[in-house]
């Protein structure tokens, strides 16, 4: 089942298509006088999948306000077409990233026959032990896995064990547990007491894995906890994943880090000693998901794909990273933003892909910086988007998604289906 008019993506397409063969074999050309065969590229593009986030699909916000856009899906049912909508546009997003309990429902089995209809499959659980939640037994205000409280660090092992029934029923296989535990004053929290409680509690989680999932621990270095938090950075992260055990992998989120810090290194780092769980795409000028994923810092999105690539060239063991986006998109079309992203990212992997990993290491080990940093940047700066747009325009994607998605009207069409609950919250972020 589709969500937007195939014929019209198919007018489009066709409209353009003259143009991205020319340009298709131009590339095609350029890049066989390197050795490049187009075509094994063009099929890795098709292959790569990017997961979207559930929370994505909707505006997000600021603790300032949050400026509601028209037609945004109202519940998972709605954010499901709208994953629809971007995987027919993008063609590399078959995947959705469940939130919960914002995404409960009490009939998993509807929801597994909404995504199916679409052909949209449920990667990562995320649990959301950051919020009080209606009626809740035990505040997270101080804490939730590393409360001080018992009652709390409770309620919150048996939502992540919650969390992993419902991801059961979708087909998921692995939790993804950030915590927003901290503390915002100097004295406030004992560091190594409360990484203590975080660990004992993250052990209950962790015997409640069944045998074929994995736990990807999130760090973040600030928010909602301003002073320190208790999975601080990728070193507090390894060490829990070290400490609970194979089935437990870091989460790089792009956002959470220190600005300027050095996340190729992390992923690598983490790759070599069989930790690295996935990412949350994004970027950000000064923390967290707040700028679309490539629009700032491309070259370093890139240089992570380097690693990626590189530990797939070396058939590195135990690597299978899942790749999800996490962004929160307040001035956008969340559908623009996720598709574009996704396109982002793909287009980093496939530039990875050019480097010629056999000269690369020859340039290392002759400690030639300036031959080594050229391969990297001829890579990069070769424009691939003829490459991408052929793999979709193959697999019936669109060849240029956002005039296809605006002339397609869905947000106006959409509207009428789900008008706006004028008592709904207007702040809050995601
Ligand atoms: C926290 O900032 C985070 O990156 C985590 O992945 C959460 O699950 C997500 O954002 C939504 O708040
Ligand atoms: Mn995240």
């Amino acid at each position: 089942m589709k969500r937007l008019n195939a014929e019209l993506i198919e007018e489009h397409n066709q409209h353009e298509l003259a143009d991205l063969e020319r340009d298709y074999a131009a590339l095609g050309e350029k890049l066989s006088r390197n050795g490049i065969a187009i075509e094994k590229l063009t099929q890795a593009a098709a292959e790569f999948q990017i997961a979207v986030p559930s929370w994505g699909t909707g505006t997000g916000g600021t603790r300032f306000a949050r400026f509601p856009g028209e037609g945004e899906p109202r519940n998972i049912f709605e954010k499901i077409e709208d994953c629809a909508v971007i995987n027919e546009l993008s063609g590399c997003t078959d995947s959705i990233s469940p939130h919960f309990p914002w995404d409960w429902v009490s009939d998993f089995s509807e929801l597994k026959q909404a995504s199916d209809s679409y052909g949209l499959k449920w990667v990562s659980v995320n649990s959301n032990t950051f919020q009080d939640q209606p009626g809740q037994t035990a505040t997270y205000k101080y804490g939730s896995l590393s409360n001080t409280q018992k009652a709390s660090r409770e309620l919150a092992i048996q939502h992540n064990l919650d969390c992993i029934e419902y991801g059961k029923q979708l087909g998921a296989k692995s939790l993804t547990v950030w915590v927003g535990d901290g503390s915002n004053h100097p004295g406030q929290q004992h560091f190594q007491r409360a990484f203590e409680r975080y660990l004992a509690s993250a052990e209950e989680i962790y015997k409640g894995l069944p045998d074929d999932w994995e736990m990807h621990l999130e760090h973040k270095m600030f928010e909602p906890a301003f002073y320190s938090t208790v999975i601080q950075d990728w070193g507090s992260n390894i060490l829990a994943a070290m400490h609970l055990g194979p089935k437990c992998k870091s989460l790089v989120d792009l956002g959470h880090h220190a600005p300027n810090t050095n996340i190729e290194m992390i992923v690598s780092r983490l790759i070599q000693f069989k930790k690295l769980g996935g990412f949350h795409f994004n970027d950000s000028k000064y923390g967290d998901d707040d700028l679309d994923s490539g629009s700032l810092h491309p070259y370093q999105q890139f240089l992570i794909f380097n690693e990626l690539v590189d530990a797939d060239y070396r058939n590195q063991p135990e690597f299978n990273p899942a790749y999800m986006l996490d962004q929160s998109h307040n001035v956008t079309d969340p559908i623009e933003s996720l598709v574009n992203s996704a396109i982002e990212v793909q287009r980093s992997y496939i530039k990875a892909l050019i480097v010629d990993r056999e000269a690369l290491y020859s340039h290392q080990d002759a400690n030639d910086a300036m031959m080594a940093s050229c391969e990297l940047k001829n890579a990069f700066n070769l424009d691939v988007s003829p490459i991408l747009a052929m793999a979709r325009y193959r697999k019936g994607a669109a060849i240029e998604p956002l005039i296809s998605y605006r002339a397609a009207n869905y947000r106006k069409t959409t509207s009428k289906a789900r008008p706006r609950d004028p008592n709904a919250s207007g702040s809050g972020i995601v």
